[in-house]
């Protein structure tokens, strides 16, 4: 194909239920008039999450930066505590601790599973610490069963952003499990999704009952207001999608999972490319195809892969560089680690985001081995002369 005739292949791609399915929940919203405010379509899919996830109740949001907000608000810490969390992860997860009036503290990441590193967790505690929230990074499950003892020892909240893992589990057990709150995104970009929305799952009572008040302004009743909180409620259009995609997204998992191997082989064996860990014990959400570009062994960068895949309209992201104490509001923060220089700011220039979706064709897989295959050709004559 002519590079003009080809269509850009983005890192995402909304999965849509077909539009004709949407007409008979369309209808039932218009008969009932009830649009938003905890409505029946919006109950109906808490309902199915929970069943999916094994969980007593799923709390539904408008999105997912509203539901880590709202995490935070019902934890109700006192302001200026630290909560620690990792730098490579999209910009709401700190927003979300600075914005509830919290201090996000950096810790540095694991060098294979690029998740928290929970040896530089425990550097980071301090007698303001309250809360650490690891993020299931590319949908790569933290490391659990070291966090979770080291925040009981010190008495500290543990909650995960669980964006990148719908739906995935650990040694069996659903992902949405694990945490003393477990929180997603339900935005257009992810496996499943209700075009926006978030999603948070808990075993404890108390925290289910303060999240429901808290993403409803704290209202208990037409009398009484119990505590601060936002709007964070979902509406019924997009509850209705997601009762429609929740039909179809094992079915977009599956073509991924497809597409992940045709990935793999399609890297395999080049010096200084990695693929993203696999966890042995872990069934992914397939959010994600990562692939880490390291220069030195590659003979080019990640930005020369990013620019090469554009000219073939192929549009890979670097998720997530730059990583947040880039950002300015956290400039000159440090990252807390074990080691001589943290791991991430290494990483943070080699990770690079494939297009993972149903819309990739065997053709885009072709272009794109070809581009890492010219690139590293390339390489070798440099080195030649
Ligand atoms: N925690 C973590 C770890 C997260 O990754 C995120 C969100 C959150 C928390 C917060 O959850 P939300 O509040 O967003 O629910 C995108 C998503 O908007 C964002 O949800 C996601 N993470 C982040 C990693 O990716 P951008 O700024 O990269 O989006 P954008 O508009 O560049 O979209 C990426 C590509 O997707 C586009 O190039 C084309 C395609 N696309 C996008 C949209 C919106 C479509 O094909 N159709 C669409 O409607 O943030």
């Amino acid at each position: 194909l002519d590079i003009n005739e080809m269509k850009p292949l983005f890192v995402a791609k909304p999965l849509l239920p077909e539009l004709s399915d949407l007409t008979p929940l369309l209808q039932r919203i218009w008969t009932s008039q009830i649009v938003t405010n905890q409505g029946p379509l919006h109950n109906e899919l808490e309902a199915e999450l929970a069943t999916l996830f094994d969980v007593p109740v799923s709390v539904l949001f408008n999105n997912g930066t509203s539901a880590l907000q709202c995490a935070l608000l019902a934890l109700d810490l006192p302001q200026g505590s630290e909560v620690i969390t990792t730098p490579l992860t999209f910009a709401a997860t700190a927003h979300a601790i600075t914005a509830s009036g919290l201090t996000p503290v950096f810790a540095d990441i694991d060098e294979d599973t690029l998740t928290l590193d929970p040896e530089a967790v425990a550097r980071a505690i301090t007698s303001k610490t309250r809360a650490v929230i690891g993020v299931h990074v590319y949908g790569t499950i933290c490391d659990h069963a070291r966090l979770a003892p080291l925040c009981r020892e010190y008495d500290l909240y543990l909650a995960y952003d669980a964006a990148h893992a719908f739906a995935s589990s650990l040694d069996g057990q659903p992902v949405a499990q694990l945490g003393d709150m477990n929180i997603f995104s339900l935005h257009a970009t992810k496996l499943f999704n209700t075009f926006e929305g978030g999603l948070i799952t808990s075993s404890n009572e108390e925290f289910n009952r303060s999240l429901r008040l808290v993403r409803n302004f704290g209202i208990v009743n037409e009398e009484r207001v119990e505590m601060v909180g936002i709007n964070g409620k979902m509406s019924e259009l997009n509850a209705a999608i997601g009762l429609l995609n929740l039909k179809i997204f094992e079915q977009e998992r599956s073509i991924r999972t497809k597409l992940r191997a045709q990935y793999d082989a399609a890297i395999d064996g080049l010096a200084g490319i990695t693929k993203q860990v696999a966890q042995s014990n872990v069934q992914q959400s397939e959010q994600y195809y990562m692939v880490r570009v390291n220069k030195d062994a590659f003979g080019f960068s990640r930005d020369d892969v990013y620019e090469a895949l554009k000219k073939h309209q192929i549009m890979s992201r670097r998720y997530f560089w730059p990583i947040c104490t880039d950002f300015e509001s956290y400039r000159g923060m440090p990252i807390i680690t074990r080691h001589k220089t943290s791991v991430v700011e290494r990483v943070k220039n080699d990770v690079l985001c494939l297009p993972f979706h149903s819309g990739v064709e065997d053709h885009h897989v072709a272009t794109i081995a070809q581009v890492f295959h010219d690139l590293k050709a390339k390489a070798r004559v440099k080195l030649a002369v």
